[in-house]
């Protein structure tokens, strides 16, 4: 008997390409069917067959709080109460930007947007109209959205589908991009004397998420910073991932390192849709109205996703001393993790940063896209699959991050330790 997710989706795919609304939900690089999802709470969601599952996606980021967090939802009640959207000012817009500021030295002034990929698209075109140049800089497997200069040798799921950049995207615009492997300072101080003078900006994540997780190499972030002020480069950190996700604050915080803007999502949202990008008043003073660069949204500032923003700082600021102990029992999830693996013979590392963690099917260290896409994700598939069976529900992707919550309690942790010790007996003999 199919499950009610099959038919499901077997429906959604006559109405939604891929039967999803975003690419990576539909299981393709992990096999089986995706699971449609009824609710959640705390961290746990309920699939529509009412299966229970720990959950460690946590809608990719924004649920560090847990699902349905009483007092997020409470302030969505309240701000729904008073209307959904007024494509007007509000008090909230201006308690979020200031509670944001004041958790990021680096932003002096923010936009509110409605996504990530608005946040990193209008950040570059900042970038560009400020500086008058047109060349932008990435990193391969580094994600910042779906905006057109940004899908070159993305991560997330073009890394997950194997796209290598996307039809759609004009040549003209994908040559104004480079790209750079991560973490190679040898190659990024060579783009930036050849190319140094013609780029508006240099787009990284700190700390990458999206081609699995990838810490920056030592001297990494610091090169960037050194050379693109020398050249007048605008550096952007792309921490929709990481903002208030490894500290209250971002990476930046962490490495004591300033770029001059800023992307943000995910977790500044509570789970409703939000982006922001900020940075020094005299970069974002050249964003209208204030100065010539366009940029403007309906939804921007959204009461709601305003709301549920600042109850998920607020909670955060208050419990800004736990992320250590967040950080450390995700560290001891990985080392048990390894040890399971290390005494069944299965080559295996994983990347944490924080609260999050990759793991990677591999007997080499995972430090760029290169490396990481030469891991076995096949037999990832296989673990998913063995875990997802099992009430784990880790990314549908090699290429992604799981996510710990300060709502996954000890029973939690044990729980995916077993399911996990289950798992590997199953793949001894396999793959
Ligand atoms: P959104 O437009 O999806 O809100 O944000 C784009 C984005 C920008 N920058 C970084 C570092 C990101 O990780 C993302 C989006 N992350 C993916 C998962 N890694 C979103 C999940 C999806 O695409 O379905």
């Amino acid at each position: 008997m199919s499950s009610r997710s099959e038919d499901l989706f077997e429906i959604a795919a006559k109405l939604l390409p891929g039967g999803v609304n975003s690419p990576v939900r539909a299981f393709r690089s992990v096999g089986g069917i995706p699971r449609f999802i009824d609710r959640a709470s705390g961290s746990r969601i309920f699939d529509v067959d009412g299966r229970e599952y720990i959950d460690y996606v946590g809608s990719w980021g924004p649920m560090i709080l847990g699902h349905a967090h009483p007092q997020v939802q409470e302030a969505i009640r309240k701000a729904v109460e008073r209307g959904t959207s007024y494509g007007a000012p509000t008090v909230q817009e201006i308690a979020l930007a200031q509670t944001i500021i004041d958790a990021f030295p680096s932003i002096e002034k923010i936009r509110m947007v409605s996504s990530g990929t608005e946040a990193a698209m209008s950040a570059i075109r900042l970038a560009r109209g400020y500086t008058g140049r047109e060349k932008i800089l990435k990193f391969e497997g580094c994600y910042h959205g779906h905006a057109d200069s940004l899908l070159v040798k993305a991560g997330s799921g073009i890394a997950t589908l194997g796209i290598p950049g996307s039809p759609g995207v004009p040549a003209c615009l994908a040559e104004l991009t480079i790209t750079l492997p991560y973490n190679s300072i040898e190659a990024f101080r060579a783009a930036l004397d050849r190319h140094g003078k013609e780029l508006a900006c240099v787009i990284v994540e700190p700390v990458a998420g999206n081609m699995g997780v990838i810490e920056p190499a030592p001297g990494f972030l610091e090169t960037l910073r050194e050379l693109t002020r020398q050249h007048g480069i605008v550096l952007i950190f792309d921490e929709v991932i990481t903002g208030f996700r490894l500290a209250y604050g971002g990476v930046q915080n962490l490495c004591g390192i300033e770029p001059d803007l800023t992307c943000l999502g995910k977790i500044i949202g509570g789970g409703l849709p939000v982006g922001a990008f900020g940075g020094s008043q005299a970069i974002m003073d050249y964003l209208a109205p204030a100065g010539p660069v366009y940029q403007a949204g309906t939804l921007s500032g959204n009461p709601l996703a305003m709301a549920a923003g600042l109850a998920t700082l607020e909670i955060l600021g208050s419990r800004r001393d736990d992320y250590a102990a967040l950080n450390h029992r995700t560290e001891e999830l990985c080392h048990a993790i390894k040890d399971l693996f290390g005494a069944a013979g299965i080559p295996l590392r994983i990347n944490r940063a924080g609260s999050l963690f990759t793991l990677f099917f591999s007997d080499h260290d995972v430090v760029n896209y290169e490396t990481a896409s030469s891991t076995d994700a096949d037999r990832y598939a296989v673990f998913f699959r063995g875990m997802l069976e099992r009430g784990i529900y880790l990314a549908p992707s090699a290429f992604e991050a799981a996510f710990v919550s300060f709502a996954h309690s000890d029973e939690d942790l044990e729980k995916t330790l077993q399911a996990c010790a289950e798992t590997i007996d199953t793949m001894k003999g396999g793959l």
